[in-house]
């Protein structure tokens, strides 16, 4: 038996998910049937970008060049336009009035008496979405007869957040500096930014910010607007929108004003001013993605007004140009009581004072990107306030590039929680398509990408880039078969491939690391600053300043933070439904046992053991986790290139260690608070705790 004859001598995975790769011969025939010519109307630039991506994937996967026409005159033609571009749509009966602006559809039809496809939107970019779709079908070996797809996005933004700095850093980025080259900027139109876009538009992202939520004001000045405007101009065919992170006291840094007042007449002038400037150079920006007193970040309290006087403000400085403000909801500062609580604190009591142009945008937490979190209270609270998730592609405290983990699953776990509103089940995701008031949809996710070959520094990092896409585009999609498409793209379509790699890598991955960082709902156990390796012995239980022990407030007596009527009361941001869920230890899912409760060492478990011994036992299947991952791997070799396969296996190398390290420094703390032996047959770590907290990492990529 030949295995896996289609891999390619070596891939640096700058192709990401769109490798197009040859197919082997049977799936190469069928399509090179289904696609005999192309035929297409009047066009746009959009509409060349999708008429290019079909001629060149047929190329490449079949070897075959697909000629063009103006009509069809053979079986296997494909149908390419809008019922602008190409009349004859029109005349088919397509469901397009129900896929709105960017959706599509595609349809095995007939035209003349010959067997067509035919890919239309209502849009040009909805026609390049479903091109898109269209080449995904044939490179995961799909079949491509009697198609009948009716596909729209439930969410309007679908938005990456980058977090690059004008110098070239990225905050919180491992794969290596930003792609946007300011300096060479607006001369140099770089291919990347092509590339970039490109593989945005195929899984449905349609816009971008830019720069850093910690924001400088020099983006807004004019010298830089030029530079956003050249990347707006590359973006602009692919359907993506930039967006630009503000920093709330620009008026006063670049305007020379002594203050960020929002309600001071001279600050509100100084923002239309900006706003009608941003949208002389890019008629069709997006708007402003705003952090405002947050950690240290400038806002409108720092006058005594609120979060809604500050987004208001700036609302109305875009709202004639049809921009929009993403105001987050991330707020902490040290002194909140218990810091998960802050964000339902401070706007709760705004819900329904936002204008109509505005949409907060929630962490998917009530923390910070937690390898686990129950979801944010706000989606459960807030019902007049357009909401949008944001989730982090970047894996800052899930041991950055070098360890997999694969968060389709995580995002999953939140979408399809119950917010308790409503009578019956209403997930998150239901909560962020369906707004009780007519208004913004969205979603947004911290990039992962840099200038590694790769984008994302490690190949297994770009189905998380994916995976954002494909949830972006359907809350309700199953992160299983996210992560098959994305394997049989990215490596080989071979289900002795995709089914292991799915099944024993990716899906139990993220599990892997909770269980080696944090397990029964701990939380924020990593050293400070760069968020890498453990420190669970940071700070005081006792202290208000977070830290690793104030949120496992660990001691003899027991271990977890109670967030229950007795302790913080935090459990009473949610609604019934969901309290209940969490407050009742005795029915609760361990996963969040330690997140809402204080319990004794002794307590026993539903699966019978202690808290002590379960915790242990989490550990180290978090490590033995991460062993067999390496050995599932070890045995694909024969599906994966050469470059590829070796690169994969030196992170989990990395990751086996690292997983290790996380556990022995992990049991060494926590056996120094409960005083307990280990249970049997679990190896004590293999140095004392002292060991472990003299390590000292410096140089840590992606610190600010
Ligand atoms: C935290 C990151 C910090 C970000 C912050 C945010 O450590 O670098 O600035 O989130 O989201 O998780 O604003």
């Amino acid at each position: 038996m030949a295995l896996a004859a289609n891999v390619a001598t070596a891939e640096n995975g700058h192709d990401l998910w769109l490798r197009n790769a040859p197919l082997d011969s049977g799936p190469r025939n069928a399509t090179a049937m289904f696609a005999t010519g192309l035929v297409i109307g009047s066009t746009s630039p959009t509409l060349d970008v999708a008429v290019h991506e079909v001629v060149h994937a047929i190329a490449n996967m079949t070897g075959k060049q697909i000629p063009y026409r103006n009509i069809v005159k053979m079986d296997g033609a494909i149908v390419i336009g809008t019922t602008r571009s190409l009349p004859m749509i029109a005349k088919l009966n397509l469901p397009l009035a129900s896929v709105g602006k960017d959706g599509y559809v595609i349809r095995s039809v007939r035209i003349n008496g010959y067997n067509t496809t035919v890919i239309a939107g209502n849009t040009d970019i909805g026609v390049l979405y479903g091109t898109y779709a269209w080449i995904r079908r044939v490179a995961m070996r799909s079949s491509l007869n009697s198609l009948k797809i009716v596909e729209a996005p439930s969410l309007q933004l679908r938005i990456l957040n980058h977090w690059d700095n004008i110098d070239g850093t990225i905050e919180r980025g491992y794969a290596g500096n930003s792609i946007w080259d300011w300096w060479t900027l607006p001369d140099v139109k770089r291919q990347k930014y092509v590339d970039y876009a490109r593989a945005n538009a195929s899984i449905g992202i349609n816009g971008t910010v830019l720069n850093n939520v910690n924001a400088d004001a020099a983006m807004l000045s004019t010298e830089y607007l030029n530079k956003v405007a050249a990347l707006a101009n590359t973006f602009r065919p692919y359907g993506i929108k930039v967006y630009l992170s503000v920093r709330f006291s620009s008026p006063m840094e670049l305007g020379g004003l002594s203050t960020a007042d929002p309600l001071d007449l001279a600050v509100a002038k100084w923002w239309q001013f900006k706003a009608a400037q941003i949208y002389r150079k890019i008629p069709d920006f997006g708007g402003f993605l705003v952090k405002a007193n947050s950690e240290g970040q400038p806002g409108p309290q720092d006058y005594h007004r609120t979060h809604a006087d500050g987004a208001n403000m700036l609302a109305a400085a875009l709202k004639p140009h049809g921009g929009i403000v993403m105001w987050r909801a991330f707020v902490y500062a040290r002194r909140s009581k218990d810091r998960v609580g802050q964000a339902y604190d401070e706007f709760l009591s705004l819900d329904g004072k936002f204008s109509s142009n505005v949409i907060l945008q929630v962490k998917n937490g009530p923390l910070d990107f937690q390898p686990r979190e129950p979801f944010h209270p706000l989606f459960g609270a807030m019902q007049n306030t357009p909401l949008m998730m944001e989730f982090q592609i970047t894996k800052e405290y899930l041991g950055f590039s070098t360890h997999v983990a694969y968060l389709g699953t995580l995002w999953q776990e939140v979408l399809r929680s119950d917010t308790g509103l409503g009578n019956k089940t209403y997930t998150v995701a239901d909560r962020l398509s369906r707004p009780t008031s007519k208004g913004i949809t969205g979603i947004a996710g911290v990039a992962n990408i840099g200038t590694a070959q790769d984008w994302t520094g490690g190949v297994f990092n770009q189905a998380n880039w994916y995976a954002f896409g494909r949830f972006s585009w359907c809350p309700n999609a199953n992160a299983r078969n996210i992560a098959r498409e994305w394997a049989a793209l990215t490596f080989n379509a071979d289900t002795r491939f995709v089914d292991p790699v799915v099944d024993r890598i990716m899906m139990p991955s993220r599990e892997f690391v909770v269980d080696y960082t944090g397990p029964l709902g701990l939380t924020h156990q990593m050293n400070t600053g760069h968020h890498y390796g453990p420190g669970p012995w940071i700070g005081d239980p006792a202290a208000s300043i977070a830290s690793s022990r104030y949120y496992s407030k660990a001691d003899s007596g027991g271990i977890g933070f109670d967030r229950t009527s007795n302790g913080s009361k935090t459990i009473e941001q949610y609604r019934p439904r969901a309290r209940h869920m969490y407050g009742d230890k005795s029915a609760l899912d361990s996963r969040y046992l330690l997140w809402f409760h204080h319990v004794p060492w002794s307590l026993k478990l539903a699966g019978g053991r202690t808290v002590w011994d379960e915790l242990v036992f989490r550990y180290d299947r978090g490590v033995s986790g991460v062993t067999r991952m390496k050995q599932v791997w070890s045995g694909l070799q024969p599906f994966v290139d050469a470059d590829r396969f070796h690169e994969v296996t030196s992170y989990f190398t990395v990751q086996k260690r690292e997983a290790q390290w996380w556990r022995d420094a992990s049991v060494a703390f926590f056996q120094s608070q409960s005083h307990l032996p280990l249970p049997a047959g679990h190896a004590p770590p293999t140095h004392d705790i002292e060991w472990y907290k003299s390590i000292k990492v410096s140089h840590v990529p992606g610190t600010e």
